[in-house]
């Protein structure tokens, strides 16, 4: 055996979002004898995860390769934030709790979510009293309370976590993933949009997002209804929203969404034309139909390399990014026991 001789496994996260950086935490975690480098060409301010209301609320249609994987991916970043919150970096790491209504005059069947029943503390119909709180005649409803992540914080609290256990950041732009043969052993590749050009991954879309940050201390609860409308408070701001436009890589802001978010959104708290605007955003949600987290081992003449993939994680990548994060590691720990004895490992 030649195991005293082994080097430290060398493992490269490709970005910084909330994917990369609580994949980057949960491998510094598993496997705290490996060298684990973050390498991103954004950060913090300058990703999608930074805009993102970040609630804990996975749409209908988020999917793994299986309804068991997802439920888990959804169980274990549900506990992981659940934690958070219950420790003393909750309010660092941007983790508060959240209670609000969902409305629709559409169905129930809209208002109800099979994923968050059962795992959060309260997912119930409203009352009759309770549909009428809000202005809008609305038919259906729906109560919960649930978390919010604010990346805000949650991503430069999580950058230093990861420092402060041993981590390395590199900033720079990669063009090929095969180029980190030479310094990786491994990558988790979880650059988002960037795996539609990195990975020629063409399943990748844009689902473009345009949000106001606005300043509404007094308002404690999230609302969410038809067309998407949501208003979601979180530590630093609340984000009023929203829009929905498929394959749109404009990262504009639009007067005329702007326009529209606020008529909405108006007309469900009209208290809300009162609060200042922060600033407004657009982010560009990285679509993929199922969300990849899966091995692949690349060989080219520069070397192999064994990638494991963690992106496309649409608008619920905040809710889901633990779960993955969790889920690929154990892929990459399984690569990497099946390549024990081979000449690198
Ligand atoms: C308006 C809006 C509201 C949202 N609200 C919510 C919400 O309430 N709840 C929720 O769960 N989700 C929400 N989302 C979705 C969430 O923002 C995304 O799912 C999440 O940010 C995706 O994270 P990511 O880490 O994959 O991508 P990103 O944050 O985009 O990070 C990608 C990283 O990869 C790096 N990268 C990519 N390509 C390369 C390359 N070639 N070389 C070097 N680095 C590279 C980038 O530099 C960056 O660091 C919202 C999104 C939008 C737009
Ligand atoms: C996901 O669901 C939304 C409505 O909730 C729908 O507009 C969208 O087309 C769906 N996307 C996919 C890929 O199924
Ligand atoms: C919902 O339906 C009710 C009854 O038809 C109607 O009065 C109300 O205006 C509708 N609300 C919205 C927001 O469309
Ligand atoms: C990353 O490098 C680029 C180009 O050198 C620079 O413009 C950018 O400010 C750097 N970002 C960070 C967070 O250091
Ligand atoms: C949503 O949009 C549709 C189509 O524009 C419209 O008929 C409906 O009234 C809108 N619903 C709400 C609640 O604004
Ligand atoms: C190294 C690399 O980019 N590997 C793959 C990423 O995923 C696509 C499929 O979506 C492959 O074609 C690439 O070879």
């Amino acid at each position: 055996m030649c195991v005293a001789r082994m080097t430290a496994v060398s493992i490269c996260v490709l970005g910084a979002g909330v994917v990369g950086m609580t994949t980057a935490l949960e491998l510094r975690a598993q496997m705290p004898s490996a060298m684990t480098t973050v390498i991103a060409d954004k950060f913090r301010e300058a990703t999608t995860s930074d805009g993102a209301a970040g609630i804990f609320r996975p749409g209908s249609n988020f999917s793994g390769e299986t309804p068991e994987i997802t439920k888990k991916w959804i169980h274990d970043s549900y506990t992981y934030y659940n934690d958070l919150y219950s420790s003393d970096h909750a309010e660092l790491a941007g983790v508060d709790q959240v209670s609000g209504f969902m409305f629709s005059n559409i169905s129930e069947d809209i208002v109800r979510n099979h994923l968050l029943e059962g795992l959060v503390p309260t997912y119930r119909a409203a009352s009759e009293e309770e549909l009428h709180i809000y202005p809008g005649g609305w038919k259906h409803g729906s109560f919960f309370t649930t978390l919010v992540t604010d990346c805000r914080k949650f991503l430069p609290w999580a950058m230093y976590r990861f420092q402060e256990s041993g981590g390395t950041i590199q900033n720079k732009t990669v063009k090929n993933l095969m180029e980190l043969t030479k310094e990786f052993d491994f990558v988790v590749n979880c650059s988002g949009l960037g795996a539609r050009q990195l990975c020629s991954d063409k399943k990748m879309v844009p689902i473009r997002g345009q949000v106001l940050k606005v300043q509404a201390p007094w308002m404690k609860m999230a609302l969410y209804a038809e067309n998407d409308t949501y208003i979601i408070p979180s530590s630093s701001s609340v984000t009023v929203g929203g829009c929905r436009q498929y394959d749109s890589y404009d990262l504009s802001v639009s007067p005329h969404d702007s326009a529209a978010i606020k008529e909405r959104a108006y007309r469900l708290l009209p208290a809300l034309r009162s609060a200042p605007v922060d600033r407004e955003w657009v982010g560009l949600r990285p679509h993929r139909s199922v969300v990849r987290v899966e091995p692949e081992v690349c060989r080219s003449p520069a070397g192999t390399l064994k990638v494991v993939h963690n992106y496309g994680h649409g608008g619920y990548g905040v809710t889901s990014a633990p779960g993955t994060a969790r889920y690929a590691v154990k892929l990459l720990k399984e690569l990497h026991s099946a390549g024990v004895g081979n000449s690198k490992l």
